[in-house]
């Protein structure tokens, strides 16, 4: 290859980089832009996923792609008790996390670092440790310029928030350093994580650790785990030489940790991680693996988005339809003559009164049976039982209905005033007129148009006090909405993200 052939390779590299970055900010900026609210129907998980995406596209993956050549990250990972803390102790040589028969005994990370890279982890992990760098060990090892080792909280911790604190830590991973003990290599739930590890593509180094010193145990041990690595699909092939052995042995009470030769041959394959090219095999991996991995899971975002928005549809749908199943039927009573079937009708104020507290009344029921319907929903229930109003009519809709009588009652004069033309109507003809109309009562005298004109305008009236009785309903489930064609923007992102991922890493 030409040197100006060469050149012109790694620049498209650079702009495939560029082109794959700028498409995974825009998929975390869709990504941060909303928040899953439909309670029930698995909220906090679908929320908890859509964090961890953002996360690791954003704590993970940009700065990889930005920096390739900042130090690969390994992760010890393993049942609990396995010996992690000490492998780590035993490669730093010094005491960087405490080991302990209590488990578990690592609850929050342990960065060991080599200075120059500290600040990095402080940035990275600022927000799992906590405010201060307690939980970095900076030290000079050569070894630590291409490679931090961070001991992570044990993942099959009994405490929830270690297993989440693991989970992050397992977010920034680009190698993984599973530890398991030869006196419990085969039970754990820090197997489940493997899968999940190698769902990343993450490279995994084995250890088993606290070997006895009989050759022919050993043997089989380290068979029937190899073997077993194999059946997970772990291990190319069941051979115990891919496995680094550690013999159980006495631990220097002065750094937590083993004799440096225990953990030589592990040494020696993280330092050829130092090579430079097998860096950046290393982390092109991972991050090929991550990719893959955040496009998988944007299906899942992409499926709660839709299951979501059908809720929040037959939410909506169902408190729409029992507002108008009760306009129809409100409508029915006005045209009947029945809307009023008690009450004094004997003045103005009267009128207004019944009218009034029918409207509400109507809201009422309207609302009850809207509820009904939710409650009948899981999510409606969970929607219920945070606003505990929408049985009844709303706090505002005496009002409205009170107002909506008197435009009425104000329109029954006008048009009795119209419909006379010549000279005043006599005293007490409107109220006689309004009783009529909502009794069913006959109004001598008064044109056939005129009359239904004015029940019509009643109904309008009924209408618009039942729609913003209903609104309560429709805004709430506005609040939870979710952008209309948010899944299609998010999944035409991830389709861009997969394109240009193929570029990057063809
Ligand atoms: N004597 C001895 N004890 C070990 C060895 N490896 C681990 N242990 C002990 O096993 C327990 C758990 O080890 P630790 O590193 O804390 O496990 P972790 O939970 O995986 O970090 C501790 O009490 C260690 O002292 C070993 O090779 N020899
Ligand atoms: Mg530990």
């Amino acid at each position: 290859m030409t040197e100006r052939a060469r050149d012109a390779t790694i620049g498209d590299h650079m702009t495939a980089a560029a082109a794959l970055q700028s498409s995974l900010e825009d998929l975390s900026g869709a990504l941060e832009g909303f928040q899953f609210r439909v309670p029930g129907n698995d909220q906090a998980g679908k929320e908890r996923a859509r964090v961890e995406l953002v996360r690791s596209i954003r704590e993970y993956l940009l700065p990889r792609l930005e920096d390739p050549d900042a130090p690969v990250v390994a992760v010890l990972v393993g049942p609990s008790g396995s010996g992690k803390s000490v492998i780590l102790n035993s490669l730093a040589g010094q005491l960087a996390s405490e080991p302990g028969a209590l488990r578990p005994t690592t609850r929050s990370p342990v960065v060991w670092a080599n200075r120059r890279h500290v600040r990095r982890y402080q940035k990275l992990l600022g927000g799992l440790i906590g405010r201060d760098d307690a939980g970095i060990v900076a030290g000079n090892d050569a070894i630590t310029e291409q490679l931090t080792v961070i001991d992570a909280p044990d993942f099959d911790s009994v405490y929830a928030d270690s297993r989440v604190i693991g989970e992050q830590v397992l977010a920034v991973a680009d190698l993984c350093i599973f530890v398991a003990s030869a006196l419990r290599y085969a039970d754990g739930a820090a197997w489940q994580f493997l899968d999940q590890i190698r769902m990343r593509g993450l490279p995994i180094l084995f250890v088993l650790n606290r070997l006895g010193p009989d050759p022919e145990s050993r043997k089989l041990i380290l068979g029937d785990f190899a073997a077993m690595l194999k059946h997970r699909d772990l291990l190319l092939e069941a051979d115990s030489s891919l496995i680094f052995d550690v013999s159980e042995q006495v631990i220097y009470p002065r750094h937590g940790g083993l004799h440096a030769d225990a953990v030589a041959a592990i040494r020696q394959e993280l330092a050829l991680i130092s090579d430079p090219d097998l860096r950046r095999a290393v982390v092109r991996q991972s991050t090929e693996g991550a990719v893959a991995e955040i496009i998988e899971k944007v299906g899942g975002i992409v499926e709660g988005i839709s299951s979501d928005l059908s809720v929040v549809t037959a939410l909506h749908t169902l408190a729409e339809e029992a507002y108008a199943t009760e306009l129809t039927m409100s409508k029915g009573l006005v045209s009947g003559g029945r809307l009023i079937t008690a009450g004094s009708l004997a003045d103005r104020a009267g009128i207004q009164r019944e009218l009034s507290s029918v409207l509400s009344r109507r809201c009422g029921v309207a609302a009850r049976d809207a509820a009904a319907a939710w409650d009948s929903m899981g999510e409606g229930h969970a929607l219920l039982a945070v606003t505990d109003t929408l049985w009844r009519h709303g706090a505002e809709t005496p009002a409205a209905a009170e107002q909506a009588a008197s435009a009425w009652f104000d329109g029954v004069e006008s048009s009795l005033a119209a419909a006379i033309r010549r000279g005043r109507p006599r005293r007490g003809a409107a109220v006689a007129l309004a009783k009529a109309l909502l009794t069913g009562e006959r109004s001598d005298g008064l044109p056939p148009e005129t009359r239904e004109a004015l029940l019509t305008d009643l109904e309008d009236r009924v209408a618009t006090v039942l729609a913003q009785d209903a609104d309560r309903f429709l805004a709430l489930t506005q609040r939870l909405g979710i952008p209309a064609g948010l899944g299609e923007t998010v999944q035409s992102l991830a389709a861009s993200v997969s394109e240009r991922a193929g570029e990057f890493y063809r």
